[in-house]
């Protein structure tokens, strides 16, 4: 996080976190595309033939509450294994997490293997995973042959993450886990930082805030459509 006094603005990271083609840059479009245009800035996205990710993408979004401005940027690392080194990278200096996991049973085993993997890039950024704000999302909740919702409500019971289910590329549960994972993000980093008493700001209204500019109505939408 860099807060800005003179500015009052505040820069927050979000990493979307997860296995290869788990929908972590569908999120990120599907935001996009649900966005409002005063909120949100350019999608930068770096991809290879085949959907997956080279690098990374980003999609910073800008709100305004009060007089304070908040900055998120929102980042998508490559969940291919070879890309690692690359992972760990985007990782510095991140505020919050969101773990995007696939629904199809024959992901599990790719989604512990990511989770894993997480704590391990984390940990080699000085960064703790007990201590980092961090959401799970189920994606791909359209599919056959997917973990069941009760499976996924035990799974939820037992972890400490928020668990979201999503059909990303529908735009389904996407708003919901960014602002879900905002929403943790910032009471950490209000309780860290005293960000209340500095600059005077209401949580809840900074989050009404910013769920009024989230969820905007457009003719010709980007989000693509349900898989052929
Ligand atoms: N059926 C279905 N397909 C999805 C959903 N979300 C994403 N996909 C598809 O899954 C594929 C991979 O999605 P991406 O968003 O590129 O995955 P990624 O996690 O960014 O992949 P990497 O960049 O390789 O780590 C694409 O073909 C998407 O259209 C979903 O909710 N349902
Ligand atoms: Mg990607």
């Amino acid at each position: 996080m860099q807060l800005d006094f003179q500015t009052r603005e505040l820069l927050v990271k979000l990493v979307y976190y997860g296995p290869a083609l788990s929908g972590k840059t569908t999120n990120l479009q599907a935001l996009h595309a649900l966005v409002a245009d005063d909120a949100r800035g350019r999608l930068m996205t770096l991809e290879t033939r085949d959907d997956r990710t080279l690098f990374f993408d980003l999609l910073p979004l800008t709100f305004r509450s009060g007089n304070l401005q908040v900055r998120i940027k929102l980042f998508t690392v490559p969940g291919q294994v070879i890309h690692n080194a690359t992972r760990r990278l985007v990782l510095q200096g991140a505020d919050g997490v969101a773990f995007i996991a696939d629904s199809q049973r024959s992901e599990t085993k790719a989604n512990t293997a990511a989770f894993v993997d997480l704590k391990q890039n984390l940990a080699d950024n000085g960064l703790d995973i007990k201590k980092m704000p961090v959401v799970i999302q189920f994606n791909k909740r359209d599919l056959i042959d997917i973990r069941s919702d009760r499976e996924i409500d035990q799974l939820s019971q037992q972890g400490r993450e928020p668990v979201f289910k999503a059909i990303a590329m529908q735009g389904v549960g996407v708003l919901e886990t960014f602002m879900g994972l905002f929403e943790l993000t910032w009471r950490k980093l209000e309780r860290e930082h005293g960000l209340h008493d500095k600059f005077d700001i209401e949580s809840e209204k900074l989050f009404s805030d910013i769920r009024a500019r989230l969820s905007v109505v457009r003719s010709g939408s980007t989000i693509p459509g349900p898989p052929r």
